[in-house]
């Protein structure tokens, strides 16, 4: 090898290590040894001259490439999730390491975003529930009487004290109609999502689970009545699902709408058991027209404005989306599942 090349060679290995160890690639490209790279090309023998000045680019390519990679190696660092708490850590046995780009979001989440940038469009804002509520929000104001059979309905977990984890979304019906009602008074309608989580003391199977994911909607203002409800859920479905689906709407009861309706979707194949009518339709949901008692608790009259309600199964509407035959692969852990999405 000519002295030349021995040199290239030597500054070659020098530099990519400063910046695998730590210096900034600013920093190395400045470099002295580099400057002599590039001062040492006019001074050679014509007919290696152009050889020797592409070998030097090369190399500054080469640096600038490494270190992007060592920036982004950087930003992704493993966090060790012991810290700072392991005081029996020491040089010589160093904690594990999380490999950090090996996670990814859960499709819950990611299919909330989703579903918020829809209804964002549709003009609505969004609204968080909470974990833990009380008997105020979760049935007063709802419209459940004392002790009434209703109640029973949403058999959930509630602390000595009384406190409840919610079983639904509606519990913040009340508080979205407070928060917003101020903008009745210019003439524009309430409308709200949350989407958050729920809990029932529940027999689990493949529809149902004890922690699960609902999306109440509410809308509020003068003139709304049950085909502005329907529009909405229609139109909601055929944007999340990117295809007309059969849908199907039904009387039903909740304390809180009146009247009140269950509405399912037409269960693709993957999705049934055998050919019984109850295997046909999946439901998503219950809706109905806000209770004039519920309007009233949020000192809303009546007698001016109407809205309508609903709230949906968040773990049904993706099953039906990706065809997810069974509700309990979300919480399952089940690394091969999760990785799909
Ligand atoms: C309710 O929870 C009402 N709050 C819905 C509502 C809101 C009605 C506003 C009127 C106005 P329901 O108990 O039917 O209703 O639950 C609504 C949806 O949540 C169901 O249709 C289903 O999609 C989903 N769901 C209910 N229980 C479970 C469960 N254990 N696991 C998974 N999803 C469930």
């Amino acid at each position: 090898m000519s002295k030349t090349q021995d040199t290239l060679k030597h500054v070659a290995e020098n530099l990519r290590k400063r910046i695998t160890t730590g210096d900034s690639v600013a920093q190395v490209l400045r470099s002295d040894e580099l400057r002599a790279l590039y001062a040492e090309i006019p001074t050679l023998p014509a007919d290696e001259r152009a050889a020797f000045g592409k070998q030097v680019n090369q190399l500054k390519t080469e640096l600038e490439e490494l270190g992007a990679e060592q920036t982004e190696k950087e930003d992704r660092r493993p966090i060790d999730v012991t810290a700072p708490f392991d005081v029996n850590t020491t040089e010589q046995k160093r904690p594990h390491l999380l490999p950090s780009n090996y996670g990814s979001q859960h499709p819950i989440p990611a299919e909330i975003s989703d579903m918020i940038d829809i209804f964002y469009r549709m003009g609505f804002n969004v609204s968080e529930s909470r974990q833990i509520d009380d008997d105020y929000h979760m049935f007063e104001s709802l419209n459940f009487p004392d002790d009434h059979p209703a109640r029973d309905h949403y058999d959930t977990f509630m602390s000595e004290e009384g406190f409840i984890a919610p079983a639904h979304t509606s519990t913040m019906q009340n508080r979205v109609l407070q928060e917003y009602k101020h903008v009745l008074a210019d003439g524009e309608d309430i409308r709200v999502v949350i989407p958050d989580r729920v809990f029932r003391n529940e027999d689990l199977d493949a529809t149902h689970e004890h922690t699960f994911y609902q999306l109440e909607g509410v809308v509020v203002g003068k003139n709304i009545h049950t085909g502005n409800l329907v529009a909405t859920l229609q139109t909601y479905m055929s944007q999340y699902f990117k295809q007309e689906l059969n849908t199907k709407i039904q009387p039903f009861y909740f304390p809180f709408t009146e009247p009140s309706f269950e509405f399912a979707v037409q269960r693709p194949d993957f999705l049934r058991k055998d050919d019984s009518e109850e295997q046909k339709w999946l439901e998503l949901g219950g809706c109905g027209m806000i209770h004039p008692n519920v309007l009233s608790h949020a000192n809303i009259d009546p007698n001016i404005y109407t809205g309508f309600a609903w709230g949906f199964g968040i773990e049904r509407l993706v099953m039906m989306k990706y065809g997810i035959e069974d509700i309990r692969h979300f919480e399952s852990a089940k690394l091969d599942f999760l990785r799909q999405f």
